[in-house]
């Protein structure tokens, strides 16, 4: 069978080639008789409807998988809509249709969906439409059948991480222009997460399934995959999005010791939990080329960070993490969101804070989404917050602003909050690069600016960019730092 995989595209929002959808098409094409295709409008926003049925007739699927999280699902509606007349079957994944498979399979137009991971799932699922059979038993597979909705047993996260070839970024048509625009290529390779924290989807995917939801890969595998893609795509600088990269300090010793003995000269970034991150991981992760450290702090409240938003996280460790990152050269992207479920004036003035007191090196603030499914949805309700439905159908842009009115706040006064703090902290990015690094970082800002202008991205998701991913922190250099071998 013929498959398609259509990735929603928003204006306001990331402009990174999917990592889920090329690992699903990559494992098709090289594991199955079944061909996987994907179809991606990110730089086609104007006129995207008759870009996405030109490069369906063009591709000729017999099948059509979208990716969808709870923020895109009235993009995902929109485009259902606009698939209607090609009476193709469509099969919804990913974290959306997991945590609210009934909900996502109501919803018209859809033919099936899967819940969890899918390696196995949809092989199954192409497999039986292929012959013909009944969809009846294929675990993790809930499938509309004349209106019923008909709901197979669920399917373990998938194990087999050593079956995994390398990902396939050829299949995305537009991969060059994502390389001129980013000059980076985004790679995962550890699933899953084990912390609680309520606003995420994680924990509860994790509470849905069984089997094991975190699983790493060797570090080896890892730089394999990083050195087989360097050496088939001209990127830069490296962005690994693994929600917790550090898994242990003997993983990140080996890791760095594999890429260091690679040969690539390429500076990374990382993200992590502060807890897990120790001098001795920071000293290997910055001999071995990382330069930028992201890390999720989330409030300067504790009762925010560790009541509401169930961190598990003090301040003091967020100092030292950040503390260590600084003394061994690394620069550190601190998270925060605002307005989440019993978020005040004080508690927001806490965030701002801590986020000068840190002396990040960019404070990153993001508004509270509600995403249905997770604990602090539930808490936000019951603590009288109030969704504004007409700016949540709109969230999946990331510079929608504030979606909640609380009884303490409104949506519109955390909206100018985080403004503000934006403002002022993208703002002392810029000047402190400018002096540390002169001239080299004022053009990159140009050049990048113009690239992604010139390509369709909005001039307001600039600022945004520019701080997530502009090549700032350090290009070559890691080559000439790295420490003899
Ligand atoms: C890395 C990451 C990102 C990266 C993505 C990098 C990239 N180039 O792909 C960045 C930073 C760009 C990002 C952005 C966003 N993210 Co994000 N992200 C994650 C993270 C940490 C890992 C996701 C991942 O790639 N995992 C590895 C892949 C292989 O696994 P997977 O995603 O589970 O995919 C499997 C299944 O879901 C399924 N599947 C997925 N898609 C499809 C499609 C079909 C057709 C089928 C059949 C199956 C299927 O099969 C896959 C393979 O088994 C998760 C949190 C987490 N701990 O998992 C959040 C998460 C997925 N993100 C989330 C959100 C909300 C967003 C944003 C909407 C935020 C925003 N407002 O802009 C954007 C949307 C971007 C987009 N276009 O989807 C939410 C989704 C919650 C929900 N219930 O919907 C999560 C769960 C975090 C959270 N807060 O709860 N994200």
């Amino acid at each position: 069978m013929r498959i398609s995989f259509l990735v929603p595209a928003a204006p306001h929002s990331f402009r990174d080639p999917h990592i889920a959808v090329t690992c699903l098409a990559t494992h098709l094409n090289s594991h199955t008789h079944h061909t996987a295709s994907i179809i991606d409008y990110a730089f086609h926003l104007k006129g995207w409807k008759s870009f996405l049925l030109r490069k369906i007739r063009q591709k000729r699927p017999e099948v059509i998988g979208i990716t969808c999280t709870s923020p895109h699902l009235p993009l995902v509606i929109s485009i259902i809509k606009e698939l209607q007349p090609l009476n193709l079957p469509i099969i919804l994944g990913g974290y959306y249709p997991s945590l609210l498979p009934e909900e996502a399979l109501s919803t018209e137009g859809v033919s099936a969906i899967c819940i969890g991971d899918a390696e196995e799932t949809l092989v199954e699922y192409l497999d039986a439409l292929e012959k013909g059979s009944p969809l009846k038993g294929i675990k993790g597979l809930w499938y509309k059948k004349e209106n019923l909705l008909c709901k197979n047993p669920s399917r373990p996260f998938y194990p087999g991480f050593e079956s995994l070839s390398h990902l396939d970024w050829s299949l995305w048509d537009d991969l060059g222009t994502y390389l001129k625009v980013n000059n980076s290529l985004p790679f995962l390779r550890n699933r899953g997460c084990a912390s609680n924290c309520t606003f995420c989807s994680a924990p509860s995917l994790r509470a849905r399934l069984c089997g094991s939801y975190v699983r790493n890969s060797a570090p080896k595998d890892y730089v394999e995959e990083i050195s087989y893609q360097h050496s088939r795509h001209n990127f830069r600088y490296v962005i690994c999005h693994d929600p917790n990269f550090i898994v242990s300090d003997l993983w990140i010793e080996e890791f760095c010791r594999l890429y260091s003995r690679s040969g690539l000269s390429l500076p990374f970034s990382i993200e992590t939990r502060p807890d897990t991150l120790t001098r001795k991981a920071a000293r290997s992760l910055r001999a071995a080329g990382c330069r930028l450290v992201r890390l999720g702090i989330e409030s300067g409240s504790d009762h925010m960070r560790n009541t509401i938003y169930q961190k598990n996280l003090s301040r003091k460790q967020i100092a030292e993490a950040v503390r260590l990152c600084k003394s061994e050269g690394l620069s550190v992207i601190g998270y925060f969101i605002l307005g989440g479920p019993g978020e005040t004036r004080a508690t927001m003035l806490e965030s701002y804070n801590l986020a000068r007191e840190l002396r990040l090196d960019i404070a990153s603030f993001a508004t509270y989404k509600p995403i249905p499914g997770t604990k602090s949805y539930t808490q936000l309700l019951s603590r009288g917050g109030k969704i504004l439905e007409k700016r949540w159908a709109d969230s999946f842009n990331v510079l929608t602003g504030s979606l909640v009115d609380t009884p303490k706040l409104s949506a519109e006064d955390v909206k100018q909050f985080q403004a503000r703090c934006n403002r002022e902290f993208r703002l002392r990015y810029l000047l402190t690069s400018l002096k540390k690094r002169g001239l080299p970082f004022l053009f990159r800002l140009i050049a990048y600016s113009a690239k992604a202008l010139l390509n369709g991205v909005e001039p307001s998701w600039l600022p945004f960019g520019w701080v997530t991913q502009l090549d700032n922190f350090g290009p070559a250099r890691a080559c000439q730092e790295r420490p003899a071998q």
